[in-house]
């Protein structure tokens, strides 16, 4: 166990999140703190699994990068095929399972062609917690953000800079930057996501399963996010 978490959380009970958040949110650093937090949990981000995609040079990186670079979502049935062929080869498709999502779903289709999948075999989401975060804050963060694209792990250079300038502190390898974190795609992103958010929120709200945590900081919306997982599912 890390040495920055006194005591692991159990939960008693499968957890299936799903973090929503607008870019630069924290959705990415409330995923590591859970998984340090939390040993049970796994996770998988739509964003990684895209960009682990770009530097593979496959047909399907290709594709992504030109809606990535442009701050535009891809097609929903090309992300929804890519992110439940994952659930399923990971084994994530069953009542006992425990996991995280992050980015995945962003629109009212992309969510019920997932709610379709995970009915069938009784391991429906239970828990979807909006990041509430003042948007004035979040350029910053994401104008000094720096990621090791092979594991996810993000950095910012205030915030949580890397040991070593320019490598990430696990594997030593060099860090990059996104092709979407510039000023510009970013004003794109946010476009994007307040044009979905609205629905896929009330799409949710619905369901009875939607919490929204806020914060200026990562720093304070952790606790309050691990309070809400611990008083549903946890010791
Ligand atoms: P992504 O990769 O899902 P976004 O835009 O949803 O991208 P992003 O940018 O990854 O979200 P985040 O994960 O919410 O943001 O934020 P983060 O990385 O944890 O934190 C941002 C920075 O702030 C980091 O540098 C961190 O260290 C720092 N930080 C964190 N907390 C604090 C704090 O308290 N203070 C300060 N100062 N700094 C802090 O999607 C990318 C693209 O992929 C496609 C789309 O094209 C999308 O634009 N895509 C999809 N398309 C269609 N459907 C989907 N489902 C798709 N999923 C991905
Ligand atoms: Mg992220």
């Amino acid at each position: 166990m890390p040495a920055n978490v006194k005591h692991a959380t159990h939960l008693l009970k499968p957890l299936r999140l799903l973090l929503l958040g607008a870019p630069g949110s924290g959705k990415g650093t409330q995923t590591s703190r859970l998984l340090k937090q939390i040993p049970q949990l796994t996770s998988i981000s739509s964003g990684d699994i895209l960009r682990q995609e770009i530097k593979s040079e496959s047909t399907l990186g290709r594709e992504a990068a030109t809606y990535i670079a442009q701050g535009k979502l891809l097609p929903d049935d090309l992300i929804t095929r890519l992110i439940t062929f994952r659930l399923s080869a990971l084994g994530w498709l069953k009542p006992s399972a425990t996991w995280l999502l992050d980015g995945f779903p962003r629109t009212t289709a992309q969510a019920s062609a997932l709610d379709e999948l995970l009915k069938q075999h009784d391991a429906s989401l239970n828990l979807v917690v909006e990041l509430d975060v003042p948007e004035c804050t979040i350029l910053e963060r994401i104008e000094n953000r720096f990621v090791h694209v092979s594991s996810g792990r993000v950095y910012n250079l205030q915030y949580n800079p890397p040991k070593i300038p320019g490598l990430d502190d696990i594997t030593g390898e060099p860090l990059t930057k996104r092709l979407d974190d510039t000023a510009e795609v970013f004003k794109k992103r946010l476009e994007e996501y307040n044009k979905t958010n609205e629905p896929l929120k009330e799409y949710y709200k619905n369901s009875g399963i939607f919490s929204t945590v806020s914060g200026e900081t990562s720093d304070i919306i952790f606790p309050k996010l691990l309070d809400l997982i611990t008083s549903k599912f946890g010791q």
